[in-house]
């Protein structure tokens, strides 16, 4: 009995409370005694990154702790468990992240102090783990902080890569790409659990085999793989909380294959044995694009196996049927990338635990739900239908059964209109023969969710418009969120103190709508004066950075305008540029006299390109090349600079975002899904400048207008827009700048060619030419503001005081209740 060993425990070690003390002298032990035996140095002679070393082990058994009550208590109260799959994590660095929400950060810092070691230089040694492209992945990070925070029983399961998402390198302005083997010096954050492991099984062939009269369908598989466990504990703020996410690496199957090895060829046996593990090696670097390659597939199919016997063992721990199991296991599919999962469950519950086909369809209907990131069909993932038969044969049988019924389903519903159903069915003929995994999802899912409310009413009206006129109780949309805990009180400590002075409280940090409270007081001097000086702070360090980067000295004087995310055409980080030209153009051709009254700026963009998108590192090159000439130009001096920064990844951000004054969030109206870059900016009180897209929509609607920049085509307009095509003349200033670069001003003429030719009128998918010079207007409105520093602050407050609405902690509530059914779970001591 739990509350038994509990007392057992407690009288054994004498301890009250904690298992582990937290007053310095026993922190300075601790972190001492890992110096000295976790990481073998001496304890007189240890350099920084032993020391972060030693101390991440110090703070990882406090969090072990929480972590084995929580699931000890999970374990006894058996309550309904979310499994949230994601091929895509960007978790970045641990350590500040867990003092916090363990409550232990001072704590920590002064122990250090009286060792001679500063906290933050120690957390500086950490490197990131970048287990994700963008947006997706940062989004399920957060979501799993606020999952852990809210004491709801969940896990989240996905595969631990090898290499993490490229380092970006610049070498003459251009981008290369290098590998992240993020775990070459350790990660003291994850915990190999070399006794869970599962055989996931690949190839082969299906025969029919006759059991008790009863004809079965099994699988002889070519290709058998360990999926070894890898946990990583999740603590949540001010709870004892602790989740865990599981991630699984490869290795080679246990079960060896005698035949090669008695062929004599050992060494080339254990060398082809050795493959196995190519299966987590490396993250597909691309976030929009998928080309149906195998090893992707073996990816998702891999981690998605796994997990569920892991989740089917858990359950039948406890329970001797499957009735009971929509009632404790709800499933999230996060993105089309684990969807086979539907099909995997059919299997193992028909094939392998005997369930009729109708009983199975009927549980995966019930467990599943799926959230779209996407806007755009071709986004949407295919997979070759003989790919998915040679890598995995049984489950395309079953797919193909689960798309004979789902097509029978609708005839009744919609006759025979052949159009539809083939638009509908989850096989695609033509071309190459493929299976949609998005329609296989929405075919079984209960829910299917967007990311913002726009979001949903594009999916209703174009992307899976004939299926919501079907089913529209399936569809809803559950706005993003971020995290406060790592994008404030992580990565911003002075606004952070800032602002539990003024309201009083720190329980912003667990309930963030009490934020609304600094409304009252954003136009009160002092509050202002004290806002101003943080933020002066954060834009000295990022100074800093950036000229130890980039050699280029800013003054913070200036306003940082800040655009960081992936490199995409539909971003449109060129837009950025080419006003950049704009205005570097307008400088010269001033009166000397007029330049006074030009607004100093810092242009700061970040971001990476897929390895294979050529136009996105066009753009980063002649963001560098643009660069060369400004900062290089002595008649512009500190009227306007122009900073790239490299390798941008979530601890970039989290230095780069506290000390914005204003952030671009720009992308052509109607394709940026939801977007969770503005809502860091937002609640850190960066101003925004942007288009009517995805969730700055509503972002829009809870600070209202007049305290962003917005500009733009409207979601609706641009469809339009673009059947005008060349009729659709842009403005001269853009096709002044544009010709700029045509004609060679910042060099590379030949290279800038293809890019130039994206945005001449006609082929301007992307609108460009048609937001210039809206997109101008709301430059010149926010230099307008940022002089008159009174109504730039007081905008910047209340900019804070509207986010409450963005974080995840109201998106995982949404979910939980509307979409997964499940209740808070909380440890209770
Ligand atoms: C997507 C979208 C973003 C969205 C994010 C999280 O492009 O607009 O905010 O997921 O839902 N592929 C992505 O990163």
């Amino acid at each position: 009995e739990f509350g038994d060993r509990k007392a057992k425990a407690e009288k054994m070690f004498g301890l009250m409370d904690e298992f582990l003390k937290n007053d310095p002298v026993s922190l300075q032990k601790d972190i001492l005694d890992h110096v000295e035996y976790t990481v073998a140095r001496s304890r007189f002679s240890f350099d920084d990154f032993e020391a972060y070393q030693a101390l991440s082990h110090s703070v990882r058994d406090r969090l072990i702790e929480r972590w084995h009550d929580t699931h000890q208590y999970f374990k006894k109260k058996d309550p309904k468990r979310l499994y949230f799959l994601s091929l895509e994590f960007l978790m970045g660095r641990s350590l500040s992240n867990s003092v916090i929400n363990l409550g232990i950060r001072d704590q920590y810092a002064d122990a250090l102090n009286q060792l001679g070691f500063d906290f933050e230089v120690l957390a500086e040694q950490e490197g990131d783990a970048a287990l994700g492209n963008g947006g997706l992945a940062r989004l399920s990070a957060c979501q799993m902080d606020s999952l852990a925070t809210l004491n709801y029983p969940a896990w989240g399961y996905g595969l631990r890569y090898q290499y993490g998402l490229f380092r970006q390198i610049i070498l003459d302005g251009f981008q290369l790409e290098q590998p992240d083997y993020w775990l070459n010096f350790g990660n003291p954050w994850e915990i190999e659990r070399v006794h869970v492991s599962y055989p996931v099984k690949f190839y082969g062939t299906v025969e029919d085999e006759g059991l008790n009269g009863e004809k079965m369908k099994v699988w002889i598989p070519g290709e058998t793989v360990e999926a070894v466990a890898y946990d990583n504990p999740l603590p949540g703020y001010d709870t004892r909380n602790a989740i865990n996410l599981r991630l699984w690496a490869a290795k080679p199957s246990g079960q060896y294959d005698m035949e090669s090895y008695n062929t004599g060829d050992y060494i080339s046996a254990v060398v082809d044995r050795q493959k196995a593990e190519t299966i987590s090696n490396v993250l597909y670097p691309d976030d929009r694009s998928y080309q149906g390659k195998e090893l992707r597939l073996k990816q998702q199919y891999f981690f998605v196996s796994a997990s569920l016997q892991d989740i089917i063992r858990r359950f039948k721990d406890s329970h001797d049927n499957f009735d009971d199991f929509p009632d404790k296991v709800a499933l999230q599919i996060n993105d089309t990338h684990p969807s086979i999962a539907i099909a995997e469950v059919m299997r193992v519950l028909i094939d392998e635990e005997h369930l009729s086909w109708n009983k199975a369809w009927d549980i995966a209907c019930k467990i599943f739900s799926f959230t779209t990131h996407s806007v755009q069909p071709e986004g949407l993932e295919k997979i070759p239908v003989d790919l998915l038969g040679n890598v995995l044969p049984r489950h395309l049988q079953i797919i193909y059964d689960i798309n004979y019924n789902f097509m029978e389903e609708l005839k009744k519903k919609i006759g025979q209109d052949y159009d539809r159903l083939s638009r509908m069915s989850i096989i695609e003929e033509g071309g190459v023969k493929s299976i949609r995994m998005a329609n296989l999802s929405i075919a079984c899912c209960h829910t299917v969710n967007g990311v913002s409310r726009v979001h949903l009413e594009l999916l209703k009206m174009r992307v899976f418009k004939d299926f919501y006129e079907l089913w529209p109780q399936k569809f809803q949309y559950k706005t993003n969120g971020v995290t406060q805990r790592r994008w404030m009180v992580v990565s911003n400590p002075n606004l952070c103190s800032l602002i539990s002075k003024w309201l009083g409280t720190e329980s912003w940090i667990r309930n963030i709508d009490l934020l609304a409270g600094l409304q009252q007081y954003a136009s009160d001097p002092d509050l202002q004066y004290e806002w101003e000086m943080a933020k002066k702070v954060n834009k000295m360090r990022l100074a800093e950075y950036i000229e130890t980067l980039s050699g280029v000295k800013v003054s913070i004087d200036a306003m940082f305008d800040v655009q960081i995310k992936r490199i995409h055409e539909y971003k449109r980080q060129l837009l950025n540029i080419l006003g950049i030209i704009h205005r570097y153009d307008c400088i010269k051709n001033m009166e000397k006299s007029d330049r006074r009254r030009v607004v100093p700026r810092v242009c700061i963009i970040g971001g990476k390109a897929a390895p294979g998108y050529d136009i996105a590192k066009k753009i980063i090159k002649l963001c560098h090349a643009v660069a060369e000439t400004i900062n290089n130009d002595a008649d512009i001096r500190d009227l306007l600079k122009l900073v790239f920064i490299p390798d941008y990844n979530v601890s970039v951000a989290e230095l780069v975002i506290p000390g914005s004054d204003l952030s671009q969030h720009i992308s052509t109206a109607g394709h940026e899904a939801s977007g969770t870059g503005s809502m860091k900016f937002l609640m850190n009180g960066c101003l925004l400048l942007a288009t009517y897209d995805g969730a700055t929509i509503e972002i829009t609607e809870e600070i209202g207008a007049d305290n962003m920049f917005l500009f733009g085509a409207k979601v609706n307009d641009v469809p339009a827009l673009r059947k005008k095509g060349a009729e659709l003349k842009a403005p001269l200033q853009f096709a002044r700048v544009v010709r700029m670069v045509r004609d060679g001003y910042f060099g590379f003429k030949d290279y800038f060619k293809s890019l130039c030719d994206t945005v001449e009128d006609g082929k301007d998918f992307y609108l460009l030419g048609y937001d210039f010079a809206s997109y101008l207007e709301a430059q010149a409105a926010a230099d307008r503001a940022f002089v008159d520093k009174e109504k730039w602050t007081r905008m910047s407050i209340l900019s804070t005081a509207g986010s409450g609405k963005f974080s995840s902690d109201r998106t995982i509530e949404e979910y939980a209740k509307e979409t997964w059914g499940i209740e808070p779970c909380k440890c209770p001591f």
